[in-house]
């Protein structure tokens, strides 16, 4: 079989919640030397954008979604050690959490291993954080940057909060947030030092902050 006919079979294992066949396809289009960024960008996230759409439009409901989250992951558990691998000394180090109210973690991971991929340390601490948590991290692994994830327009209002805990206590850590709803405009509008709209963006953002490449 095809690259390309491999992947389509990938996407459809997300958008009908397939995780054991998503796995296998991803092994095997691995196996037949397709890039771990092409497994990525041409087969599980054309998928997932696909899951997005049909639950915007009513045509797919939660339980479905979260199937389809699974399969998503359990996909990107292979990749994750593949688009991480990096044996370089740390860039720098990066906080990365989704903000309280929020479950969402499928972006902010990608974000994460693709941080990782291109030299950086990065220390989750998964979802649902409030602004202590955020702080409490900050305090224990000094990092460089931090950024913040939130998949709802409700929960984006809470990014404002964590980047006012940064503030009245001085810290000048830059603070870079994301996510699907979020706008380069919106992030002007909080104060945030940064917005990436993707993964790959994100990698950039970073370099550019910490002026590496
Ligand atoms: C999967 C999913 C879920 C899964 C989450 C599983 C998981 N472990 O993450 C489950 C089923 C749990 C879920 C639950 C809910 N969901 Co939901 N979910 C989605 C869905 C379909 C896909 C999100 C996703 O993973 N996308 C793929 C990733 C790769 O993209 P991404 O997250 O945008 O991340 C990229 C960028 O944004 C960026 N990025 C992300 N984070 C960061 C951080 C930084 C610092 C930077 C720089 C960049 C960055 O880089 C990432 C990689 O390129 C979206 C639809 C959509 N189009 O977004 C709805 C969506 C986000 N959900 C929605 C809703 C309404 C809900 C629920 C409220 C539903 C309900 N009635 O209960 C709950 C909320 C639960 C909660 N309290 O958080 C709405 C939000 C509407 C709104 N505007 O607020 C959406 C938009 C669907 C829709 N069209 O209605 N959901």
């Amino acid at each position: 079989m095809t690259h390309h006919s491999l992947l389509l079979i990938l996407s459809q294992c997300v958008i009908d919640g397939r995780h054991v066949e998503s796995e296998q396809t991803v092994r095997t289009l691995l196996g037949e030397g397709a890039s771990p960024m092409s497994v990525l960008d041409d087969g599980l996230l054309p998928g997932m954008a696909v899951v997005g759409q049909r639950f915007r439009d009513g045509e797919m409901f939660l339980p479905q979604v979260l199937v389809s989250a699974r399969a998503m992951k359990t996909a990107m558990a292979v990749l994750e050690p593949l688009l991480a691998a990096s044996n370089v000394e740390p860039k720098g180090t990066v906080l990365i959490g989704t903000v309280k109210g929020d479950v969402h973690d499928i972006g902010k991971n990608l974000v994460s291993v693709m941080l990782q991929g291109n030299g950086y340390r990065v220390v989750d601490i998964g979802t649902q954080n409030p602004v202590e948590k955020y702080l409490a991290a900050y305090e224990q692994h000094r990092p460089d940057v931090v950024g913040l994830s939130a998949l709802l327009t409700t929960t984006m209002m809470y990014m404002p909060t964590v980047i006012a805990g940064f503030r009245s206590r001085g810290i000048p850590v830059p603070v870079i947030v994301g996510g699907a709803p979020v706008t380069q405009r919106f992030a002007g509008e909080i104060g945030a030092d940064g917005y990436a709209k993707n993964a790959v963006d994100a990698v950039d953002l970073v370099n550019r902050l910490l002026k590496r490449t």
